[in-house]
């Protein structure tokens, strides 16, 4: 469907996000933060989980989501967020300072919609970013996208843009980024038989144990 020879230069096409096809098969969904930051001069936990409900925010605002935080020790959470440095037991490293900041899992059972970030990696509050400290607010949001289904974007001043950078201290959803999420599609809205379906994905599989790339902090020279 790519690459069609016929036309190398579509200069006008739009859609510049590319869906990753997975999808969440419910509107409402659960969070906690599991392993926060160890580093005792860093985030606090009180401070990851606003900068987490600020991100989340963003997404609801542009779709038909709807997030709750829940205890961690809660059963069936959606979307664990971890703080963790080198091999962590999924098999995708992190690297140390620099570089790989963060990943997502794909909507899904067991590791489905979780966020690994980087402990060895200096995250900040949005407003406190500054030289060689990253925005937690702007590193959740782009991996709850990936949380959410989408995937990279070739749009260079998207979210989902493959690599970290900047944003304005009055961060909104970039327009290709809201194109995504209400692109992505939402489950049928067939509330009479949800509630007898077992969910799908109670078991692990082993196709959702594949992370998005990771978020990286500079592109590859
Ligand atoms: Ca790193
Ligand atoms: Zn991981
Ligand atoms: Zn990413």
């Amino acid at each position: 469907m790519r690459g069609d020879s016929n036309s190398p230069t579509n200069h006008t096409r739009k859609r510049r996000y590319l869906l990753q096809g997975k999808k969440w098969d419910k509107t409402e969904l659960t969070w906690a933060l599991r392993k926060s930051s160890r580093h005792t001069s860093r985030l606090d936990s009180g401070t990851i989980r606003q900068q987490f409900t600020t991100a989340l925010q963003l997404w609801e605002k542009v779709s038909a989501l709807k997030f709750t935080e829940v205890q961690k020790e809660a059963k069936n959470i959606d979307i664990y967020v971890d703080f963790m440095k080198g091999t962590h037991g999924d098999g995708y490293s992190f690297d140390g300072k620099g570089r790989k900041l963060a990943h997502a899992f794909y909507p899904g059972g067991g590791i489905g919609g979780d966020v690994h970030f980087d402990d060895d990696d200096h995250f900040v509050q949005h407003h406190l970013r500054e030289d060689g400290k990253t925005s937690l607010l702007i590193t959740a949001a782009h991996e709850l996208g990936h949380s959410l289904g989408l995937s990279h974007s070739d749009a260079p001043k998207a979210l989902m843009a493959p690599f970290y950078q900047d944003f304005g201290d009055e961060f909104e959803l970039p327009q290709d980024d809201r194109y995504a999420i209400q692109t992505t599609p939402t489950p049928n809205d067939q509330h009479t038989t949800s509630q007898t379906t077992p969910t799908p994905n109670d078991h692990h599989t082993t196709s959702q144990t594949t992370p998005t790339p990771t978020y990286t902090k500079h592109p590859p020279s």
